[in-house]
């Protein structure tokens, strides 16, 4: 059994304390440790009061969820919550660091809580698609009203200490050591003969909430907007109604057993649950190991301070991180900062920095004309444009400059990453970072290695991915990475669909109806339409060799329809919105070009368009798998969820494809092959292998969830 409890006798107090390193999870072995510590300390009649902490740097961080799903061993957290809350001896709870979810839960079970300052506790299973299900949607109400505590468990966010005892969670916040603050807070309540206080036997404050129905209508129009298409926010919500409106605890517990188990079964808790430790997967690299050494980032330069470029420079300023920002000439430099600048005023406008933040922010930014200006800089990132010439000569300028050991990175979003390590002397150190727009905002950071980038240099890079608060995720250098790679099929299918009788707004409606936040063509007209109709026009490109997926959106350019940029694209945009409105002059610019290249209208169902879009994502997956560009499935879901706006409910495309079944996938390939040709469609030999073991399963692992096994 995972995990252990200690029993220490101090005086006439037990300590119980959790050991489950690195986070103390309630794990089978830790609940045997609590069950029996509890029972050791009732029996012993030395024993006058039970203090509960955690060794380590967290109290108990929750259920522990790789359990979920398998059998259970050992004795119920309920069980363990029964024998705490109908102790005749007070338990306290010497909260030393993180409790999250059944680890505050625990403590909701103690008398009486004692915190460190710096330990924060939450409810985080809303994130994870489930509710507090050993207690937690019954006592916290109870505590501290029902508003207060419908708002806690469904934004699922922490509080620190000191938050935790202003919101009535915890009793007192400790002064010095954890574990002596507990024991004085017990000794005070035996000399005091304070009475045992039981959450479940207090009712005041739900009283004063019951049959208010506004409240919980409140609730469910919040988390509608907040948690699109999320399960748990309604079950989460049940449960406090039921709290306040039924009154009596076990009622209560029973409702909230009722709606665990509905999460528990729901594809969602299954496909968020995947999403936490495949975050945590993607850190780990086969070949570069945990403890390889990296180097010390200090001060960044970035070459560029465009879209592109000012979003990095903003990331680094953000975590502290001194940066040099160079500019072609003094006029682009003071423009590109003065764009930082004005984005970090909205951000005081809007009331989420204030103006110390921002001038903090600005004094650590310096900008440069020149190469010089970079010499000290421990990473370098080039953000200019996407021409692979440029980025080589530039490659060569910045190797001049760079203090030995300096890391120098590419922001390219799919050129080849040795053809720029080559340039220089030292292709050791050169590899992809590649940030995705905006890049402040964005969690996404595809780290590319090249032939020879060193481990030293990618351990390095994944690390500073962590300090600017990205999820990182390493790639092979081949054109497009993973990320683009696989978008490559889902603009085109999107393109194609249009042209044979689908308008762009069913397609979008599809899309976002699935989950994501923008569909192909809203996509298109944010970035801009005119990008790829001025590269077609400046490389010469004769109209009939203009591919047909972006023949509309050229005939759109050709009107000076640039997208949200000019106020009408695909959509027509009233002055300063950004919601579109459909335009029926497109959708007979779309059928005019339709019957130009003589394909005969017909009705496409939304189902045919919701695949067309998504598998190919999948089949180039497989592919990427094949390749060798991707580590892991899990990294091709977190690179999608992240940087592409895939729904996070689905887990990502890869292990979305497993929950439908590769064999139907895999059928609806072979049809839309034999219907419209094309690389697309031809099957990946990988999903065609997996489909196939699918059907006759040698684990409980099948898909492409399986090759987490073997890859590692
Ligand atoms: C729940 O409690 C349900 C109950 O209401 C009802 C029950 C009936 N279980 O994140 P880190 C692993 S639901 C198992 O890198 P940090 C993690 O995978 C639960 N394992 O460290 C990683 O493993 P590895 C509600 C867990 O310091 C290692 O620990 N609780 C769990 O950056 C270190 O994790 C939550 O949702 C777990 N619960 O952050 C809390 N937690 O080294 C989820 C962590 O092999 N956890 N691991 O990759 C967290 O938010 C963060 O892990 C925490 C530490 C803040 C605790």
């Amino acid at each position: 059994m995972k995990g252990t409890v200690h029993y220490e006798q101090r005086g006439n107090i037990a300590l119980l304390t959790i050991d489950n390193p690195p986070v103390n999870p309630l794990s089978s072995g830790v609940r045997q440790g609590l069950s029996d510590g509890i029972a050791k300390a009732l029996a012993d009649d030395s024993v006058e009061a039970i203090v509960l902490t955690g060794a380590g740097r967290a109290f108990i961080a929750g259920a522990d969820i790789s359990e979920f799903g398998g059998a259970a061993q050992g004795p119920s957290l309920h069980d363990c919550l029964a024998s705490m809350d109908n102790s005749t001896k007070p338990i306290v709870a010497a909260i030393n660091g993180t409790a999250f979810g059944g680890g505050l839960e625990v403590a909701l079970c103690c008398h009486y809580r004692v915190i460190a300052p710096t330990a924060p506790v939450g409810l985080p299973e809303v994130k994870l698609g489930l509710l507090p299900g050993a207690g937690g949607t019954q006592r916290l109400p109870r505590l501290i009203g029902a508003e207060k505590a419908l708002n806690f468990i469904l934004s699922g966010d922490p509080i620190p200490g000191p938050a935790a005892k202003e919101l009535g969670i915890a009793d007192s916040v400790a002064d010095g050591d954890i574990v002596d603050a507990g024991i004085a807070f017990a000794q005070d309540i035996i000399a005091k003969g304070s009475p045992i206080r039981r959450i479940r036997d207090e009712s005041e404050l739900l009283v004063a909430d019951r049959d208010n129905a506004e409240l919980f209508d409140n609730a469910r129009k919040t988390s509608a907007r907040r948690m699109r298409k999320r399960f748990a926010p309604e079950m989460i919500i049940q449960c406090v109604e039921a709290a306040v409106n039924l009154g009596d605890f076990d009622a209560g517990m029973k409702v909230e057993a009722e709606c665990f188990a509905k999460c528990l079964k729901h594809p969602q808790r299954e496909a968020l649950i995947h999403m936490f430790f495949a975050e945590r997967e993607v850190a780990k690299i086969p070949d570069v190991p945990k403890d390889t050494p990296t180097q010390e980032i200090n001060q960044a330069g970035v070459i560029g301070c465009g879209t592109m470029g000012g979003g990095i420079t903003m990331s680094f300023l953000n975590v502290g991180i001194p940066v040099t920002v160079l500019e072609v000439d003094q006029e682009a430099l003071d423009r590109g900062i003065g764009v930082i600048k004005r984005n970090y005023d909205i951000q005081v406008q809007r009331g989420r920095m204030t103006s110390d933040e921002v001038d903090q922010r600005m004094g650590i930014l310096t900008g440069t004309t020149e190469y010089s200006g970079l010499a000290q800089a421990d990473v370098i990132i080039e953000a200019i444009y996407e021409n692979i010439d440029v980025k080589v000569d530039t490659f060569k300028k910045m190797e001049a400059v760079a203090k030995p050991g300096a890391i120098l990175a590419s922001n390219t979003s799919g050129l080849d990453i040795d053809k720029m390590a080559n340039a220089t002397t030292r292709p050791e150190a050169v590899i992809g970072l590649h940030f995705f727009s905006p890049a402040n905002v964005m969690r996404l950071l595809e780290v590319v290695r090249g032939e020879a980038t060193s481990k030293e240099t990618i351990a390095t890079s994944m690390k500073l991915g962590k300090r600017l608060n990205k999820v990182a995720v390493l790639s092979g250098n081949a054109p497009g990475f993973i990320g683009n790679r696989m978008l490559a099929g889902y603009t085109r299918q999107a393109g194609e669909i249009i042209l044979q009788g689908a308008t762009p707004y069913q397609v979008d409606n599809v899309i976002l109806g699935f989950g994501m936040p923008m569909g192909p063509f809203q996509m298109n007209d944010l970035v801009g339409l005119d990008l790829g109709w001025r590269a077609r026009k400046l490389g010469g490109v004769k109209p009939e060799d203009v591919p047909i997926t972006a023949r509309v959106a050229d005939k759109l350019c050709e009107l000076e329809r640039f997208g949200q940029k000019t106020n009408r694209g695909f959509y027509i945009y009233p002055e300063g919105s950004r919601a579109g409105t459909p335009d029926p002059e497109v959708v007979a610019i779309v059928e005019e070009t339709s019957a130009e290249l003589g394909i005969t209208r017909r009705e496409i169902s939304d189902e045919e368009v919701l695949k067309r879009c998504l598998y190919p994502l999948i089949n180039e997956g497989a592919r990427i798998l094949e390749d060798g560009i991707a580590i892991r499935p899990c990294d091709i879901d977190i690179v999608y969820i992240n940087g592409y706006g895939f729904p996070e409910v689905t887990g990502g495309p890869m292990f979305w494809a497993d929950q439908i079944g590769l064999e139907n996938i895999l059928a609806d390939i072979k049809n839309f092959q034999s219907e419209y040709g094309g690389d697309i469609w031809q099957p990946a030999p990988l999903l065609e292998k997996l489909a196939f073991e699918q059907q006759f399963p040698v684990s409980f692992r099948t898909g492409f969830s399986c090759l987490l096994v073997t890859l590692l």
